[in-house]
């Protein structure tokens, strides 16, 4: 179902992307656009855009330095909170949402004609579609993009794989439209790098992507963009009031995804009420994607807190609780992650990105 939502959503927003780079580039002279059937296996062809749409590409690159001659890796590769274990590469194959029917425009400049379309500014961002093959000549060369989200109630992960060439260094600093805070950069140690950065937004929302040159570039650095929704059909459930209601001996299987909107809106909080019997009831949690590390406060239906905030021990760990519930009536749950989510970072995928977790009462 993840996959249809996407498909579909991407199609639109693809073809959006397509129009307006024609349309302004036919009025600056012309641009030159293509198709990029994200295949898995680089069906991409003529340009070295084998980025793996698993997202561990980065991580990949920066041990192996396959790519190019600078071996080196890259600090800010590592800068993610997702890649301390090893079980995060495993949890990552095949899942990449991106991998399979998303076809979407490419929009291409090169050194010879580096700005095919006045997007030099915020107020003439274009839609990024499916990424951008870019020949930012210098610090002060900027193209923006943006990137909008449905309304569709649910936090989406937006993913960019980048392939600089050697000639080629960037610079991208994301910003939200709402309150035009800043959602942090993305910045390649050196020339030559191949990563993958991720991101996550609101429904709703458009986010802004702008492209510079760190220093002087002679060659392109490409960008692929894909974008998902959480795997979430309780959504909208990010406080008290908007508690989905769960039965109980019934499996949950929800993901925790920070929608970030703005710096005052970025609630990660899933919230579910069930109807219970008086009595003991026992709280499981069945699985756990390798980065999270749930907590989960009880209340009842007058807000007195049965259980403050049980948790796992480490990220990633399952655990278990029971709690004993004096009457009959509504019990609310609250799923909260310990530690803080990055908005923004570059390395492997969070393995919160495509795994959910689940859990049941009893
Ligand atoms: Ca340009
Ligand atoms: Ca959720
Ligand atoms: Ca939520």
């Amino acid at each position: 179902m993840k996959q249809n939502h996407f498909g579909g959503r991407s199609s639109a927003l693809g073809s959006l992307g397509l129009l307006a780079a024609c349309a302004l580039g036919a009025a600056s002279g012309g641009c030159r656009l293509q198709l990029s059937e994200h295949e898995p296996a680089g069906s991409g062809g003529d340009r070295p855009v084998d980025v793996t749409t698993s997202g561990d590409g980065g991580a990949t690159a920066a041990a192996g330095g396959a790519p190019t001659a600078n071996g080196g890796v890259p600090s800010t590769a590592h800068g993610g909170t997702a890649n301390e274990t090893a079980q995060a590469g495993s949890a990552n194959a095949g899942a990449g949402p991106s991998g399979g029917a998303r076809s979407t425009a490419i929009y291409q400049e090169d050194c010879g004609n580096p700005d095919p379309i006045p997007n030099d500014a915020r107020e003439r961002a274009v839609d990024f579609g499916g990424g951008a093959t870019l020949c930012p000549t210098d610090d002060s060369d900027h193209d923006w993009f943006y990137l909008d989200t449905p309304s569709d109630n649910r936090a989406h992960v937006i993913e960019l794989d980048i392939t600089e060439t050697d000639a080629s260094w960037v610079v991208i600093s994301v910003t939200a439209e709402r309150d035009g805070s800043n959602l942090g950069s993305i910045h390649p140690s050196q020339r030559g790098l191949k990563l993958s950065a991720f991101l996550t937004v609101g429904p709703g929302t458009r986010t802004f992507f702008d492209v510079r040159g760190n220093v002087k570039n002679s060659d392109t650095t490409t960008i692929k963009l894909s974008d998902w929704a959480e795997a979430d059909e309780h959504e909208p459930n990010n406080d008290r009031a908007s508690a989905t209601l769960i039965q109980p001996a019934s499996e949950v299987s929800a993901q925790l995804i920070l929608p970030y909107v703005s710096a005052t809106n970025q609630q990660i909080q899933d919230w579910y009420k069930a109807e219970l019997s008086a009595g003991k009831h026992t709280f499981q949690m069945t699985a756990v994607p390798a980065d999270l590390l749930p907590k989960i406060r009880v209340t009842d239906s007058a807000d007195v807190v049965l259980i403050g905030g049980e948790r796992g021990a480490n990220a990633g760990a399952k655990f278990s609780f029971t709690f004993n519930a004096d009457k009959a009536g509504t019990y609310y749950l609250m799923v909260d992650n310990v530690v803080s989510k990055d908005v923004l970072y570059d390395g492997t995928k969070a393995d919160s990105y495509s795994q959910p977790y689940k859990f049941q009462i009893d």
